[in-house]
C-alpha cells in the first residue's frame, strides 16, 4: 500500500516509517522537522497546520494516511483544539478531497482516562477524558466518525497506551505498546479488508491488560509482546507516589482531580 505518515519524525513516526516499509509498504511522511534518519528524503518538511500545498503533496496518490502529528501531552484548551481537532480536520478534508480512502488516527487511552480501573474496560465505555489532551483526542475520534458516516472513509482510531521500548512502571505492565506491536497494529489497519469505522486499544498482548483487545483482533491485530517479562524487575522497586495515582484510573497520573 502507498501510505503517508504525518508526524513522521516524532517518537512513534520514527519507528513506523521504517517498520511499515519493512512490512512492504511504500511510505512517505511529513513533519515540521527533518528526522535524522537514513530515510529522511522520504519526509516532506512542512507545517501541516498551515501549508496546504505540502498537505496536498503528501496525500496525493496514497491509499492510506496514518495521522500521528499532534502535541503528545497536555497543553491549554486552545492548543489542544488546534492540535487534535483542527489538524485532524485538515487531514480528513485532505483525504476526502484527494480520495485517500483510509485513515489511521493516533488517538490515546486518555480519551477514556478518567475511567476507574476495572478488570477489563470495553471499547464502548463512556468517553471520559482525563485532560484537554484526552478531550482533544475524543473530539477528533468523533470527527473521524463523522467523516466515516458522511463520506465513507474507512477509519481506525487507535487509543494508544504507553508506546515505549520497554515498560518501566507498574501501570505500564498493563498499558505497554511495544514498537513491534505498534507496527503490527498499523499494518493491520492499513491492510484490513473490512475496516469500516473501528476504535481499538493500542497495547501489546499484556497479561495484565485492562483494555479489551477484541476489537483490535477483529481487524487482524495480533500482538505478540507481553510486558509481563519485566514484571519482577519493576515490582522489586518500592511503589512511588506516581504509582499510587497511576493505580486509580486507567489514564494514570493524567487523571488528577482539581488540577
Ligand atoms: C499518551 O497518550 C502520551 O502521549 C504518552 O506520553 C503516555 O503518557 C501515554 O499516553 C500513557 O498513557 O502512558
Amino acid at each position: 500500500m502507498r501510505v503517508a505518515v504525518t508526524g513522521a519524525a516524532g517518537r512513534i513516526g520514527r519507528r513506523l516509517m521504517p517498520g511499515l516499509a519493512e512490512a512492504g509498504h511504500d511510505v512517505r511522511g511529513i513533519d515540521v522537522v527533518r528526522p535524522h534518519e537514513p530515510w529522511a528524503d522520504r519526509v516532506v518538511v512542512a507545517d501541516l497546520a498551515t501549508d496546504d500545498a505540502a498537505l496536498t503533496d503528501v496525500l496525493t496518490g496514497v491509499e492510506a494516511v496514518v495521522h500521528l502529528a499532534a502535541i503528545a501531552g497536555e497543553s491549554d484548551f486552545g492548543a489542544a483544539l488546534d492540535s487534535h481537532v483542527g489538524l485532524t480536520h485538515r487531514v480528513l478534508e485532505g483525504a476526502r478531497r484527494l480520495n485517500v480512502g483510509r485513515i489511521v488516527y493516533a488517538s490515546s487511552n486518555h480519551a477514556v482516562g478518567f475511567t476507574p480501573r476495572e478488570s477489563m474496560v470495553p471499547i464502548g465505555t463512556r468517553v471520559r477524558p482525563d485532560t484537554f489532551y484526552g478531550f482533544g483526542k475524543a473530539a477528533a475520534e468523533a470527527l473521524c466518525s463523522l467523516y466515516h458516516d458522511r463520506h465513507g472513509l474507512s477509519i481506525a482510531c487507535l487509543r494508544i497506551g504507553s508506546f515505549r521500548q520497554r515498560p518501566s512502571t507498574r501501570r505500564e505492565l498493563s498499558t505497554w505498546l511495544s514498537v513491534g506491536d505498534a507496527i503490527r497494529l498499523v499494518d493491520a489497519c492499513v491492510t484490513s479488508s473490512d475496516l469500516g469505522f473501528a476504535v481499538v486499544y493500542g497495547i501489546s498482548n499484556n497479561a495484565r491488560a485492562w483494555w479489551d483487545l477484541a476489537p483490535g483482533r477483529a481487524i487482524g491485530y495480533h500482538p505478540v509482546d507481553d510486558a509481563e517479562r519485566w514484571a519482577a524487575e519493576i515490582e522489586a522497586t518500592p511503589p512511588s507516589e506516581v504509582d499510587e495515582h497511576d493505580g486509580r484510573h486507567v489514564g494514570g497520573a493524567f487523571a488528577r482531580r482539581g488540577v
